[in-house]
C-alpha cells in the first residue's frame, strides 16, 4: 500500500476534556504521522460547509452546532494506508459499537459527541485537507 494523507479533526467534546495529547498518542501508535495541525474555532457557517454532505440528515443541525461550540484541532495525517488506518483507530461512529482500544471506544461520549473525525476516502481526504490547509502548511 502506498503512503497516503488523510484529514482528521479532534472534536469539541475531546478538546474540552483536554484529550488532544492522548488522542494524538493513539494516532501515532497506529503508525500515523501528524504532518500538520492547528487549533481553530469554526463558525456555524463553516461547520455547515464542511459537513454539507450531511445537510439532509436529521442530525445535521445538532452536528453543526456541536462542531462550532468550542475549539477543534484539525490535522493532516500521513502514513501507509493512512485513510483506512485512521478509520480503524477511530472506531465505529457510535462508541457503543466501537472496538476495544479505539479512540471512540475510549473517549467518545455519544454517537454525536464522538471525539474524532476522519476522511472516508481519497477524494474526501483531498477536499478536506484543502478546506483547512495550504500546501505550505503540510510538512511531511
Ligand atoms: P466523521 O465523518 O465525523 O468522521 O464520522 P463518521 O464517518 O464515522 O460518521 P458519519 O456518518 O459521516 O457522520 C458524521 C458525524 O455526524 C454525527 N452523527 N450524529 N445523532 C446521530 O445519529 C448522528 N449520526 C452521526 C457524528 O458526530 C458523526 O461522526
Ligand atoms: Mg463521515
Amino acid at each position: 500500500m502506498a503512503i497516503q494523507r488523510t484529514f482528521s479533526i479532534i472534536k469539541p467534546d475531546a478538546t474540552r476534556r483536554n484529550l488532544t495529547g492522548k488522542i494524538n498518542a493513539k494516532l501515532e501508535e497506529a503508525g500515523l504521522r501528524i504532518i500538520a495541525q492547528k487549533r481553530i474555532h469554526l463558525t456555524q457557517a463553516q461547520a455547515g460547509q464542511f459537513y454539507a454532505v450531511h445537510k439532509e440528515r436529521p442530525f445535521f443541525g445538532e452536528l453543526v452546532e456541536f462542531m462550532a461550540s468550542e475549539p477543534i484541532v484539525v490535522q493532516v495525517l500521513e502514513g501507509e494506508d493512512a485513510i483506512a488506518k485512521n478509520r480503524e483507530v477511530m472506531g465505529a461512529t457510535n462508541p457503543a459499537d466501537a472496538a476495544e482500544g479505539t479512540i471512540r471506544k475510549e473517549f467518545a461520549l455519544s454517537i454525536g459527541e464522538n471525539s474524532i473525525h476522519g476522511s472516508d476516502g481519497p477524494d474526501t481526504a483531498a477536499t478536506e485537507i484543502a478546506f483547512f490547509f495550504s500546501g505550505l502548511e503540510l510538512v511531511g
